[in-house]
């Protein structure tokens, strides 16, 4: 059978006093650990450069920029990049792009895939952005990501990885609550997605109870895993930012929707999983075969509204 040793390197709270390279520092602590276990492939959180800043209201958009990056590997991400072509291990990374196209700069909420040999073999740019675009000031906290970034326009792709052995897909934080994200990846054959988030604990928009933030995130990964037969990394940024919370509940979720890992802490932390590629195929090839049970049209509804 065919097996990819996986991380997900969840990580705690990164405040707004903190570095960008202390941050580079503590995932390359993760890197090692789980090189050093036998681990090809590590899953870092959405922004993990820095504090989860869309909930932060700023006018000031040289302030804003502060977050971003304009190229990548940047210099405070290189070691990163170095390391892991050290090790010959793959990773995940999410990062705050800005990118200059045609004299007009664009900001979008990014995640890139590097290759064991630390080569960036693709990109993908989140494409359902949560929450709000002005100022909320009765609200605890703000989630400005509509106003912070532009929708993604690189659509759901796949990419062959480690040595075109394996199908890897990409989305970031809300795109995993969506079944479209997963089964667009799913008919180009994704056998494993890597996905990082920030989820706070707290709902602003209407109450719920932590624990059922963390079943909504649960059941949307486990359902999505087996409704496409495929695994799925899902990492976490965790704990409190300046006092603001975000649950942990970093999971390897197997093309069966079961747990195969879950991180039981809101800090840094680093799970692992031996998957065997071959337990999506027989799912694919059964009860989920697309070309023989599908019925698209009867889903028409779904792109036309
Ligand atoms: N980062 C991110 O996408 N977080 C959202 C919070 C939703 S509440 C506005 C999520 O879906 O987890």
């Amino acid at each position: 059978s065919r097996r990819l040793k996986v991380a997900a390197a969840q990580m705690g709270p990164i405040h707004l006093a903190d570095s960008k390279a202390s941050a580079v520092k503590r995932m390359m602590t993760m890197l090692r650990q789980a090189a050093d276990a036998g681990c090809r492939f590590v899953v870092f959180p959405e922004l993990a450069l820095t504090t989860f800043f869309p909930r932060w209201w700023m006018a000031d958009q040289a302030e804003i920029d502060r977050f971003f990056e304009a190229q990548m590997p940047s210099p405070e991400t290189m070691p990163l990049f170095e390391l892991a072509r050290e090790k010959k291990v793959g990773f995940y990374l999410g990062y705050a792009e800005l990118t200059e196209d045609g004299g007009r700069t664009r900001r979008f909420n990014t995640s890139i895939l590097v290759g064991p040999d630390g080569r960036i073999i693709g990109k993908y740019r989140k494409v359902h952005l949560p929450g709000h675009s002005d100022h909320l000031p009765q609200a605890p906290f703000q989630h400005l990501e509509k106003r912070y970034f532009e929708v993604g326009d690189l659509g759901f792709n796949v990419w062959r990885m480690f040595d075109e052995d394996v199908v890897m897909g990409q989305c970031i934080c809300n795109d995993r609550r969506w079944p479209e994200t997963f089964r667009v990846m799913g008919l180009q054959g994704v056998e494993m997605v890597a996905l990082g988030y920030n989820t706070p604990t707290d709902n602003i928009y209407f109450h719920e109870p932590p624990y059922r933030r963390v079943f909504h995130h649960l059941l949307s990964v486990q359902a999505n895993a087996y409704q496409n037969g495929t695994w799925i990394v899902a990492t976490a940024k965790a704990g409190k930012e300046d006092g603001f919370g975000m649950y942990g509940a970093s999971v390897i979720v197997a093309p069966t929707g079961e747990i195969a890992a879950q991180a039981m802490s809101e800090a840094d932390e680093v799970i692992m999983f031996d998957c065997d590629l071959s337990l999506g195929e027989s799912i694919r090839q059964n009860v989920f075969n697309f070309a023989r049970h599908r019925r698209p049209e009867h889903y028409r509804l779904i792109t036309e509204r």
